[in-house]
């Protein structure tokens, strides 16, 4: 604590013995790297931030977002997933909170009518996972995120008119196997 405190002062002395220099005299050095350091990464920040409010301005309206989280147990956190059709758009989000790499446990989301599930995913299957396991063009979808890995997250807006009254919707991981232990249902509300 005291060798702390010792090097605050002296980092704050030799602040304000430089104070009004152009060049930070070699004893204020780690102070000023770590002052560059700092600076830089609240640099970083609202440069981030403007990139996410980028994708958000195409984006959510309140509630209108939903999250579902995948793992190294190919599973889905979710048997439902709930889109409120009052929403312009909706806003899927897809986490993989485990480790593995997306050529071994890669996961994605897709959508379709549930009775189009199997051949969804079977053509897939022949797809490769740079197509993210969905056949190009495949009319059947409605919609589709790209295949994830460990700790990655991705996402996908879908227009909630694209689901017709009437139809049982299923949302699906088409990485070859998943299937079985990856799908659950669509729910419009
Ligand atoms: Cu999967």
């Amino acid at each position: 604590m005291k060798t702390y405190l010792a090097l605050i002062s002296a980092a704050a002395l030799a602040l304000s013995a430089c104070g009004g220099q152009e060049t930070a005299a070699p004893a204020a050095q780690p102070a000023a790297s770590e002052a560059t350091a700092a600076s830089v990464a609240s640099a970083d920040a609202p440069a981030a931030a403007s990139a996410a409010s980028d994708s958000a301005a195409a984006a959510p309206a309140e509630g209108c977002e939903v999250v579902v989280n995948s793992d190294d147990q190919m599973k889905f956190d979710k048997q439902e997933l709930e889109i409120k059709k009052s929403c312009k758009e909706f806003k899927i989000v897809l986490k993989h909170t485990g480790k593995m790499p997306k050529a071994a446990m890669g996961h994605n989301i897709v959508i379709s009518k549930a009775e189009d599930a199997q051949g969804v995913v079977s053509d897939g299957a022949g797809a490769t996972a740079e197509k993210n396991f969905v056949k190009e063009g495949d009319t059947r979808v409605i919609a589709y995120t790209k295949l994830i890995g460990g700790s990655e997250e991705t996402s996908v807006t879908v227009d909630p008119s694209k689901f017709a009254e009437g139809s049982q919707y299923e949302f699906y991981c088409t990485f070859p196997g998943h299937y079985g232990l990856m799908h659950g249902t669509v729910k419009l509300i």
